[in-house]
């Protein structure tokens, strides 16, 4: 349920703060999804495979939910787990979605969670590879990532 908040100027000392509580209670709970340390790994083709890495940290009151990922600097991003098999082999797989709980965050570091540019580069070290987030319930996040040589 929403509710219409008032201008609280127009009301007396107490009305705004009634009015101001009333708004904060009624408030539909949203994911609030913020991107730090992005940075994607240099690569020399000019049709290669790379990957970004970024923590996601979700400041909303809501779950977030990660469900599309583009960039104009890729013919496709994916979004990637790497995991560890019996014999000590690292495997990666597409991933349809990633939640990102409401006040926490998520990691996306070598070895684990990424995000997989096919059919992007050449990226030289102090490149900019512009990524777009579709997040479910907010609004998409644009992500500026550092490519970096190593
Ligand atoms: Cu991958």
């Amino acid at each position: 349920m929403r509710r219409r908040c008032r201008e609280p100027a127009l009301l007396g000392m107490m009305a705004a703060v009634l009015t101001s509580a009333t708004c904060a209670d009624n408030r539909t709970p949203r994911p609030d999804v913020r991107v730090e340390g992005a940075w994607a790994r240099a690569v020399a083709d000019s049709d290669g495979t790379t990957a970004a890495y970024m923590l996601l940290r979700n400041v909303g009151d809501a779950p977030g939910r990660l469900v599309g990922l583009r960039s104009e600097a890729a013919r496709e991003v994916q979004l990637h787990r790497t995991t560890i098999d019996e014999s000590g082999l690292a495997r990666m797989a597409e991933i349809d979605a990633l939640d990102i709980p409401a006040g926490g965050s998520v990691e996306l570091a070598p070895g684990g969670y990424h995000l997989m540019l096919l059919g992007a580069g050449p990226l030289a070290d102090g490149d900019t590879v512009r990524i777009t987030l579709d997040l479910e319930g907010s609004a998409p996040v644009e992500v500026a990532a550092e490519v970096r040589a190593f």
